[in-house]
């Protein structure tokens, strides 16, 4: 395996001397957030995570090997490089083997953090299922990944891009908790409402922690979805959103994009149409996403020793 899997010597010194360790994905960097907000949001997710006592691990596949912590050139890297390709499951092998360099989605970052032993990880946002999922069949194998992964993620809910209320119902056909923080309702990315209430609510990160140590402990494969609303003073009005994001998703139908071209075809339309108001709210909630998960990573970490 180790031909395949670098983990940077910082974090394997961590993990074996049981300190606490958040992963991140790569996508974001890659397909994400524009050059140079997306390198210099990479830096500060790290160092907020560093500030609330736990170690990052970004995780990417370059040159054909999953690595598992990056150093700022590797970061820089996949923030410039044109060539980056997008990888979820069914992809890592491909790219392996070929010795190609690919941007992690969450599902393929969970698969690499579950290699290395981190049980934690922040996003921004999640995939699910597509609104038209009925005929498209469009469901992001993140979804299948939190049913067989063992980590948590936590992120700022899912975009109104997908169908939230179906992207829930497949949640909990797979038996993934889904778990809010501090509110009753499932937050849509930008916005603290989406017109779901969230299955279940806790209200800091100790209580996630022990919720997860209680199904890890008791040998229940999976992972786990952690909500946590963007903070208010980021958020963006949810009709307002909804009518961009509806105006890009008929443009992608009416483009016949499909496959995994799709979520980053939305994202950069979204992007666009908003004129970058909606990159600074991005920003913020994946800075807020990485100082939770590092204290539910402290949390745990302190409860299973
Ligand atoms: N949703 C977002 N931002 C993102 C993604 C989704 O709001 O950056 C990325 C994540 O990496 C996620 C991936 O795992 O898109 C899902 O892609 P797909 O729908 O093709 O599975
Ligand atoms: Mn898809």
């Amino acid at each position: 395996m180790d031909r395949w899997l670098n983990i940077h010597p910082e974090v394997e010194a961590a993990l074996r001397d049981g300190q606490p360790v958040v992963a991140l994905e790569s996508t974001i960097i890659s397909h994400g957030m524009p050059f140079p907000q997306n390198v210099e949001t990479a830096k500060r997710v790290e160092s907020i995570i560093r500030k609330h006592g736990a170690i990052p691990a970004t995780i990417a596949i370059l040159d054909g090997q999953i690595h598992v912590g990056l150093n700022e050139e590797l970061l820089h890297r996949l923030a410039t490089e044109p060539n980056v390709q997008k990888a979820s499951r069914r992809d890592i092998s491909i790219y392996l083997a070929s010795g190609q360099t690919a941007a992690t989605t969450v599902a393929a970052t969970m698969i690499g953090a579950g290699l290395a032993n981190i049980p934690i990880f922040a996003t921004g946002g999640i995939g699910g299922v597509h609104r038209g999922a009925a005929e498209t069949m469009d469901i992001s194998a993140d979804l299948q990944e939190l049913a067989q992964t063992s980590v948590a993620v936590v992120s700022a809910g899912v975009k109104s891009i997908l169908d939230i209320p179906l992207t829930l119902e497949y949640l909990e056909t797979h038996g993934v908790p889904v778990v809010t923080l501090g509110a009753s309702e499932f937050p849509a990315f930008y916005s603290r409402e989406s017109g779901s209430d969230s299955p279940y609510t806790l209200s800091t990160p100790e209580e996630i922690a022990k919720m997860l140590a209680a199904k890890w402990s008791l040998g229940l494969k999976g992972g786990a979805l952690i909500a946590n609303p963007i903070p208010e003073q980021y958020s963006l009005p949810q009709s307002k959103m909804d009518a961009i994001i509806q105006k890009a998703i008929e443009e992608a139908d009416e483009k016949a994009i499909s496959g995994k071209e799709l979520t980053p075809y939305l994202l950069h339309r979204i992007k666009e149409m908003t004129k970058g108001e909606s990159l600074a709210s991005n920003i913020e909630l994946v800075c807020h996403n990485a100082a939770i998960a590092a204290q539910i990573a402290v949390h745990l970490v302190s409860l299973q020793a």
